[in-house]
């Protein structure tokens, strides 16, 4: 049965880990509402919340909580989790692959050592992480717009925006590797992720106050 309602993502007025769920509803051109969280009224839902975090996302009478079971209930849902058996292997290795980077990524933001550990990190996991991606996604199958396959994934979505990340870390870093930098402007450049980037509904904090930077691609 078709849902009536729009689907409602429970989440801080962030981008984090409810970005890749906003960049896949955006293109599949679906509404949704945000219901963000703030301040005391955090208390409370956390007590609510199975594991005491969110985001959460409401789809008629689904309650889906954990970020990876709701992107991949995206993914089945809409047709974005790769074609083959082939593909959705390798969905699934860039997905943790993927998790584990934005991960450090959040432990470094979080770290009262941010400025000292920046260029450390800089120059060693990010570094290497950018290098892994590349050689991974250069050996596998798919066309050169697609990190996976030659449809749409919801990887596309979440290395974009791992990519995206990047940026408040390391500028341009992503310039040096080919292939990612194709893939990621290749994905921005769709009409309506687009015009998402360009849209207040972004929110401008990515994580937290070591990595917030606000504005869109071509501003930021
Ligand atoms: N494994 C969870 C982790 C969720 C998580 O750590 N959420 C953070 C925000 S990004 C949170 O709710 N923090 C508030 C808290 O722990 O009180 C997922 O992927 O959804």
């Amino acid at each position: 049965m078709s849902n009536p309602e729009k689907p409602i993502i429970t989440y801080f007025p962030i981008r984090g880990r409810a970005e890749p769920i906003r960049l896949m509803l955006e293109e599949l051109d679906i509404r949704y509402d945000e219901n963000p969280v703030a301040g005391r009224q955090w208390a409370k839902l956390k007590r609510e919340m199975p594991f005491g975090k969110v985001p959460m996302y409401q789809d008629g009478e689904l309650r889906i909580y954990e970020s990876h079971a709701i992107y991949r209930y995206l993914a089945r849902k809409y047709d974005l989790y790769g074609s083959t058996e082939q593909d959705v292997i390798n969905c699934e290795i860039l997905e943790h692959a993927l998790s584990d980077a934005i991960e450090a990524f959040g432990r470094l933001s979080w770290s009262k050592d941010f400025e000292e550990k920046r260029q450390e990190f800089i120059d060693g996991p990010l570094t290497s992480t950018l290098a892994n991606l590349e050689r991974f996604i250069n050996d596998i199958p798919r066309d050169k717009d697609h990190w996976v396959g030659r449809n749409l994934t919801y990887i596309d979505f979440l290395g974009w925006h791992y990519l995206d990340c990047t940026r408040a870390l390391a500028g341009n870093i992503v310039e040096n590797y080919n292939t990612l930098n194709h893939l990621k402007q290749t994905f921005e450049a769709r009409p309506r992720i687009k015009a998402y980037l360009e849209s207040d509904r972004r929110p401008a904090t990515i994580t937290v106050p070591n990595a917030t930077f606000g504005g869109t691609p071509e501003t930021s």
